[in-house]
Protein backbone atom coordinates (compact mmCIF):
# COMPACT_ATOMS: atom_id res chain seq x y z
CA UNK A 1 0.00 0.00 0.00
CA UNK A 2 1.02 3.37 -1.08
CA UNK A 3 0.20 6.66 0.60
CA UNK A 4 -0.99 9.55 -1.30
CA UNK A 5 1.70 11.59 -1.68
CA UNK A 6 1.71 15.62 -0.78
CA UNK A 7 2.45 18.16 -2.94
CA UNK A 8 5.54 19.87 -3.20
CA UNK A 9 6.08 22.65 -0.54
CA UNK A 10 4.82 26.70 -2.07
CA UNK A 11 2.03 24.29 -3.69
CA UNK A 12 -1.34 26.59 -2.47
CA UNK A 13 -4.88 25.62 -2.86
CA UNK A 14 -7.32 27.93 -2.37
CA UNK A 15 -10.93 27.11 -3.09
CA UNK A 16 -13.68 28.84 -3.61
CA UNK A 17 -11.51 32.16 -4.43
CA UNK A 18 -14.16 34.00 -6.84
CA UNK A 19 -17.73 33.81 -5.74
CA UNK A 20 -20.08 33.24 -8.44
CA UNK A 21 -20.76 36.77 -9.45
CA UNK A 22 -16.68 37.48 -9.50
CA UNK A 23 -16.76 34.45 -11.75
CA UNK A 24 -19.24 35.75 -14.07
CA UNK A 25 -17.71 38.89 -14.26
CA UNK A 26 -14.21 37.08 -15.17
CA UNK A 27 -16.15 35.33 -17.33
CA UNK A 28 -18.03 38.73 -19.15
CA UNK A 29 -14.32 40.14 -19.56
CA UNK A 30 -12.57 36.85 -21.09
CA UNK A 31 -15.61 36.61 -23.23
CA UNK A 32 -14.55 40.11 -24.67
CA UNK A 33 -10.75 39.41 -24.87
CA UNK A 34 -11.70 36.70 -26.45
CA UNK A 35 -13.32 38.04 -29.18
CA UNK A 36 -10.02 40.31 -29.75
CA UNK A 37 -7.73 37.52 -29.71
CA UNK A 38 -9.94 34.55 -30.30
CA UNK A 39 -8.66 30.99 -29.50
CA UNK A 40 -6.39 29.10 -31.50
CA UNK A 41 -5.72 25.68 -31.65
CA UNK A 42 -1.42 24.91 -30.84
CA UNK A 43 0.38 22.22 -32.50
CA UNK A 44 3.86 20.49 -31.01
CA UNK A 45 6.90 21.55 -31.78
CA UNK A 46 8.13 19.54 -34.60
CA UNK A 47 5.70 16.62 -34.61
CA UNK A 48 3.06 19.21 -35.18
CA UNK A 49 0.31 17.23 -33.21
CA UNK A 50 -2.53 19.18 -32.19
CA UNK A 51 -3.26 20.19 -28.73
CA UNK A 52 -6.49 18.99 -26.95
CA UNK A 53 -7.07 22.68 -25.60
CA UNK A 54 -7.38 26.05 -27.46
CA UNK A 55 -5.80 28.78 -26.34
CA UNK A 56 -5.20 32.61 -26.07
CA UNK A 57 -3.77 35.23 -24.14
CA UNK A 58 -3.91 38.16 -22.65
CA UNK A 59 -1.00 40.34 -21.07
CA UNK A 60 2.43 42.25 -22.75
CA UNK A 61 3.79 38.33 -23.61
CA UNK A 62 1.70 34.77 -25.18
CA UNK A 63 2.65 31.67 -24.75
CA UNK A 64 2.39 29.69 -28.40
CA UNK A 65 3.17 26.80 -28.99
CA UNK A 66 3.71 25.76 -32.89
CA UNK A 67 6.32 23.56 -35.47
CA UNK A 68 9.09 26.27 -34.60
CA UNK A 69 9.30 25.50 -30.27
CA UNK A 70 7.63 26.91 -27.45
CA UNK A 71 7.77 30.72 -27.02
CA UNK A 72 6.63 34.11 -25.60
CA UNK A 73 5.25 36.45 -28.12
CA UNK A 74 3.74 39.79 -27.97
CA UNK A 75 1.05 38.97 -30.75
CA UNK A 76 -1.58 37.03 -31.47
CA UNK A 77 -0.37 34.34 -34.25
CA UNK A 78 -3.32 34.24 -36.72
CA UNK A 79 -4.37 38.06 -36.30
CA UNK A 80 -1.04 39.47 -35.93
CA UNK A 81 -2.36 41.87 -32.98
CA UNK A 82 -1.33 42.87 -29.33
CA UNK A 83 -2.62 40.39 -26.68
CA UNK A 84 -5.39 42.18 -25.13
CA UNK A 85 -4.71 43.86 -21.34
CA UNK A 86 -4.70 41.56 -17.71
CA UNK A 87 -8.35 41.64 -16.71
CA UNK A 88 -7.96 43.91 -13.55
CA UNK A 89 -9.39 41.21 -11.03
CA UNK A 90 -6.77 38.97 -12.16
CA UNK A 91 -3.64 41.70 -11.18
CA UNK A 92 -5.76 41.82 -7.93
CA UNK A 93 -5.51 38.39 -7.47
CA UNK A 94 -1.83 38.14 -8.06
CA UNK A 95 -1.21 41.50 -5.70
CA UNK A 96 -3.60 39.57 -3.16
CA UNK A 97 -1.38 36.02 -3.20
CA UNK A 98 1.91 37.10 -4.98
CA UNK A 99 2.72 40.59 -2.88
CA UNK A 100 6.10 40.31 -3.11
CA UNK A 101 6.36 39.48 -6.97
CA UNK A 102 7.05 41.52 -10.08
CA UNK A 103 3.94 42.02 -12.17
CA UNK A 104 2.76 39.17 -14.11
CA UNK A 105 3.21 40.00 -17.92
CA UNK A 106 1.38 36.69 -19.60
CA UNK A 107 -1.74 35.24 -18.52
CA UNK A 108 -2.35 31.95 -20.40
CA UNK A 109 -5.72 31.06 -21.43
CA UNK A 110 -7.15 27.49 -22.03
CA UNK A 111 -10.26 26.28 -23.11
CA UNK A 112 -11.23 22.58 -22.27
CA UNK A 113 -14.06 21.11 -24.38
CA UNK A 114 -15.84 18.15 -22.61
CA UNK A 115 -13.20 15.11 -23.32
CA UNK A 116 -9.86 17.25 -23.51
CA UNK A 117 -7.17 16.63 -20.75
CA UNK A 118 -3.44 18.40 -20.88
CA UNK A 119 -0.68 16.06 -19.98
CA UNK A 120 1.91 16.12 -17.21
CA UNK A 121 3.74 19.21 -18.11
CA UNK A 122 6.06 21.91 -16.30
CA UNK A 123 5.91 25.85 -16.64
CA UNK A 124 9.56 26.54 -17.52
CA UNK A 125 8.84 28.19 -20.32
CA UNK A 126 10.11 31.58 -18.53
CA UNK A 127 13.67 33.56 -18.25
CA UNK A 128 12.55 33.51 -14.46
CA UNK A 129 11.33 31.12 -11.73
CA UNK A 130 11.33 33.49 -8.54
CA UNK A 131 7.89 34.68 -9.31
CA UNK A 132 4.72 31.84 -8.58
CA UNK A 133 2.85 31.28 -11.27
CA UNK A 134 -1.28 31.66 -10.30
CA UNK A 135 -3.95 30.27 -12.03
CA UNK A 136 -8.18 30.31 -11.61
CA UNK A 137 -10.17 27.09 -12.85
CA UNK A 138 -13.70 28.19 -14.22
CA UNK A 139 -16.57 26.28 -15.26
CA UNK A 140 -17.03 22.20 -15.45
CA UNK A 141 -15.01 20.65 -12.40
CA UNK A 142 -11.23 18.94 -13.39
CA UNK A 143 -8.99 16.27 -11.66
CA UNK A 144 -5.38 17.79 -11.38
CA UNK A 145 -2.63 15.93 -10.88
CA UNK A 146 0.79 17.51 -9.28
CA UNK A 147 3.86 15.34 -8.54
CA UNK A 148 7.84 16.54 -7.85
CA UNK A 149 9.97 18.04 -10.06
CA UNK A 150 11.17 14.93 -12.23
CA UNK A 151 9.31 12.99 -14.41
CA UNK A 152 7.79 9.79 -13.22
CA UNK A 153 7.76 10.34 -9.54
CA UNK A 154 4.66 10.27 -6.68
CA UNK A 155 1.68 12.33 -7.90
CA UNK A 156 -1.43 13.35 -5.72
CA UNK A 157 -4.46 14.21 -7.56
CA UNK A 158 -7.06 16.69 -6.41
CA UNK A 159 -10.08 18.31 -7.78
CA UNK A 160 -10.22 21.72 -9.01
CA UNK A 161 -13.76 23.52 -9.19
CA UNK A 162 -14.73 26.53 -10.71
CA UNK A 163 -13.58 29.72 -8.63
CA UNK A 164 -10.87 27.52 -7.18
CA UNK A 165 -6.94 29.40 -7.24
CA UNK A 166 -3.73 27.43 -7.75
CA UNK A 167 -0.24 29.20 -6.44
CA UNK A 168 2.96 26.90 -8.03
CA UNK A 169 5.51 28.86 -5.70
CA UNK A 170 8.95 27.87 -4.16
CA UNK A 171 9.88 24.20 -4.65
CA UNK A 172 6.21 23.61 -6.44
CA UNK A 173 7.06 26.08 -9.12
CA UNK A 174 8.87 23.46 -11.09
CA UNK A 175 6.45 20.45 -10.04
CA UNK A 176 5.36 18.38 -12.34
CA UNK A 177 1.50 19.07 -13.37
CA UNK A 178 -1.27 17.96 -15.62
CA UNK A 179 -5.39 17.66 -16.64
CA UNK A 180 -6.65 13.67 -16.36
CA UNK A 181 -10.09 14.76 -16.68
CA UNK A 182 -13.24 17.50 -17.19
CA UNK A 183 -16.27 16.44 -15.22
CA UNK A 184 -18.63 16.97 -17.66
CA UNK A 185 -21.92 19.11 -16.24
CA UNK A 186 -20.78 19.88 -13.34
CA UNK A 187 -20.80 23.53 -13.36
CA UNK A 188 -23.89 25.64 -15.20
CA UNK A 189 -21.30 28.95 -15.29
CA UNK A 190 -19.79 28.42 -19.02
CA UNK A 191 -22.76 27.98 -22.07
CA UNK A 192 -21.32 25.87 -23.89
CA UNK A 193 -19.87 23.99 -20.73
CA UNK A 194 -16.03 22.74 -20.36
CA UNK A 195 -13.75 24.57 -18.68
CA UNK A 196 -11.29 27.86 -18.73
CA UNK A 197 -8.03 27.84 -16.91
CA UNK A 198 -6.10 31.16 -16.68
CA UNK A 199 -2.55 30.83 -15.82
CA UNK A 200 -0.80 34.22 -14.49
CA UNK A 201 3.27 34.16 -14.94
CA UNK A 202 6.19 36.32 -15.01
CA UNK A 203 8.35 36.19 -17.44
CA UNK A 204 11.39 38.17 -17.56
CA UNK A 205 13.66 38.98 -14.95
CA UNK A 206 12.59 41.98 -13.26
C1 LIG B 1 -5.19 23.52 -15.68
N1 LIG B 1 -3.02 24.12 -15.02
O1 LIG B 1 -5.59 23.72 -14.53
C2 LIG B 1 -3.74 23.37 -15.97
N2 LIG B 1 0.18 25.57 -14.46
O2 LIG B 1 -5.95 23.42 -16.63
C3 LIG B 1 -1.73 24.39 -15.19
O3 LIG B 1 -1.09 23.96 -16.15
C4 LIG B 1 -1.06 25.20 -14.18
O4 LIG B 1 -2.89 25.18 -12.66
C5 LIG B 1 0.86 26.32 -13.56
C6 LIG B 1 0.31 26.71 -12.38
C7 LIG B 1 -0.95 26.33 -12.05
C8 LIG B 1 -1.68 25.56 -12.96
FE1 LIG C 1 0.97 24.45 -16.15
Amino acid sequence: MSAQNLPPEGFQMLPGYFDRPNQEALVETLRAALHDAPLFLPVMPRTGKPFSVRMSNCGPLGWVSDIKGYRYQPTHPATGKPWPPIPQALLELWKDVAPDAPSPEACLINYYEPGTKMGLHQDKDEATFDAPVVSVSLGDTATFRIGGTSRGGKTSSMRLASGDVVVLGGDARLAYHGIDRILTGTSTLLKNGGRINLTLRRVTKP
